[in-house]
């Protein structure tokens, strides 16, 4: 065993990646971002020490945490060279917080911290000291079950912290939550029982996370609203824009504005078609292709540039034609591609390289023609409210079904596709995250107006949908969330997905189906808790589920 990584539900053989990735991440990447989720620790008793002492330290402390953990998730930064330097500079802050605090009076030792918070080394002794400090240096199988669910969850929570952070929003009770969560997966001292209400409270900061970043998105860009949305292409040569960072989306937006070169999103960006602020821009086209795991296709036959502002990346083989034509911004990364520098001083990121690039480059070939529809986040759906009310009343719409979360590459997915195809005609599905990409091509039909898919946005967005469900609770006057005739079915792939649960978990959701396989990092004790609290369960066939969701 070379690495141990199992935080998707790709990970190999159902139980974890050992030798590489599935996802293509190689052994030492994957031990660098150990070593960084280590430190990281380290960094974090720190500053909790700082603020229990009323002791302020600089604040870019809190980004450097929360852009760290975002860096290590599924499929966003494959660069070992990155990681090697964050290390470095993780071990800089965290020695250099340490000082002041002993400055300050502070007797650390006394403070027993954890080995985290210690060792040092240098990047020569790195690699040795990864293979010490990963996901199996908890032993026991339900403790380090638990400090993973909860490890991945602050790994999605901080993703979203960022991309408002980006957009000038912060909750600094969030940087707190992830720092002293982080730390307290050092503490042996915990009970499971400490580390379940941990894993709720995770959830809680996922909620408000996300009503963050919805905050920052609609302040910022507007609300969503419906919006059909072109998939084919246009003449010019253009830039697909992958990812979730709409403060990327909006200075490509502005920096391509009147330079003859189009914008296309892709996969999890395809939300930005929905806002208004977008909107207006004449030579954003519409949305490129599918979800992540098409793009080795797919970029080939786009001709232009591709900008990854964050996941899910998949590495190129050598010889692809888009190889040379990748770039990647923010928490994505991979060695050999340029990488669009972060904003300094409040300017803007610098576009100019890849839109260079993209002038010199053929116009995308078209794959698809026609339009999708989406923009039904929680603002434009309430607006719809009395509509959709009437329909349940009436009968019209028997059931709702959220199926948010992630699409991803193995077969068992088309599970997905052939339940939203069988679904009866009077039942409508909300979703938010790429997995909508399994059946949003369907021509499922509308219900009186209203479309059978409702897509709200990006994974992030499944807030709209937990919105939208409390509305449904106050108009029909439930007690419950779950008396409302919402099931839920999930495709999880990333850590964000996890973040996603745990915030329906925190908010009371029940019965949630969780596909298509059940995380690896579950222990069959911690599964065992999750099913008989909350009732999680797995998927089985399609026309079993159907029937079992719709009685
Ligand atoms: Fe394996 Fe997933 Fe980890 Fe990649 S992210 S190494 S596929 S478990
Ligand atoms: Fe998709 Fe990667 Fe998770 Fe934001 S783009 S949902 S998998």
């Amino acid at each position: 065993m070379s690495m141990f990584c199992y935080q998707c539900q790709e990970t190999a053989k159902g139980t974890g990646c050992t030798i590489q990735g599935v996802c293509g991440k190689k052994d030492d990447v994957a031990n660098m971002q150990d070593l960084l989720m280590f430190v990281l620790k380290g960094i974090s008793f720190y500053t909790k020490t700082a603020r229990d002492k009323g002791i302020e330290y600089d604040e870019k402390i809190n980004k450097f945490v929360f852009d760290g953990l975002f860096a290590t998730i599924t499929n966003a930064n494959f660069s070992k060279q990155i990681f090697i330097e964050r290390v470095t500079s993780a071990l800089e802050i965290r020695n250099s917080l340490r000082k002041k605090l002993e400055d300050a009076g502070v007797n650390i030792e006394v403070l027993k911290p954890h080995s985290s918070a210690i060792w040092d080394g240098t990047p020569d002794t790195y690699e040795e000291k990864a293979k010490l400090v990963g996901v199996l240096a908890t032993e026991n199988e339900d403790v380090r079950s638990l400090r993973e669910l909860i490890t991945y969850g602050l790994k999605g929570l901080a993703a979203y912290t960022e991309h408002a952070f980006n957009l000038g929003y912060e909750n600094k009770e969030l940087y707190k939550f992830m720092q002293d969560t982080l730390l307290a997966t050092t503490d042996n001292s915990l009970t499971s029982d400490q580390l379940v209400a941990l894993t709720l409270q995770t959830g809680k900061y996922g909620v408000e996370a996300m009503a963050l970043l919805d905050k920052a998105n609609t302040s910022s860009y507007g609300n969503p609203e419906i919006t059909k949305v072109n998939i084919g292409v246009k003449d010019n040569p253009g830039i697909l824009i992958s990812g979730h960072d709409l403060k990327d989306m909006e200075e490509l937006l502005k920096q391509t504005d009147g330079t003859g070169v189009d914008v296309y999103t892709h996969s999890e960006m395809l939300p930005a078609n929905y806002y208004p602020a977008f909107k207006k821009y004449k030579h954003f086209v519409g949305n490129y292709g599918n979800s992540w795991w098409k793009q080795k296709e797919e970029f080939e036959t786009f001709n232009g540039p591709i900008l990854f502002t964050t996941n899910c990346l998949v590495p190129p083989k050598k010889d692809a034609g888009y190889y040379n034509k990748v770039y990647t911004t923010g928490a994505a990364g991979f060695d050999g591609f340029p990488h669009i520098a972060d904003r300094v001083n409040g300017k803007s990121k610098d576009f100019s390289q890849i839109i260079e690039h993209a002038k010199k480059c053929a116009s995308p070939i078209e794959i698809e023609k026609g339009e999708i529809i989406g923009g039904f986040a929680h603002n434009q759906v309430i607006q719809l409210a009395d509509k959709v009310v009437d329909a349940v009343k009436s009968g019209a719409i028997k059931k709702f079904f959220v199926m948010a979360g992630c699409d991803g590459r193995m077969k068992d997915r088309d599970y997905y596709t052939e339940f939203a195809d069988k679904l009866p005609k009077d039942t409508v599905i909300l979703t938010a995250g790429c997995a909508k990409y399994r059946y949003n091509k369907l021509q499922l039909g509308d219900i009186g107006g209203i479309p059978r898919v409702l897509d709200a946005g990006q994974c992030n967005d499944s807030y709209s949908l937990a919105v939208i469900a409390l509305k449904l609770k106050e108009v029909f006057q439930k007690n419950d969330i779950n008396e409302l005739p919402i099931a839920y079915n999930i495709a999880w792939y990333e850590q964000k997905a996890v973040i996603v649960l745990l915030a329906l978990l925190y908010l009371g959701v029940k019965n949630i189906h969780l596909g298509p396989t059940l995380p690896a990092f579950l222990s069959p004790n911690v599964a065992k808790v999750l099913v008989e609290t909350f009732g999680i369960a797995g998927i089985g066939t399609v026309d079993e589920d159907i029937k079992m969701f719709m009685n």
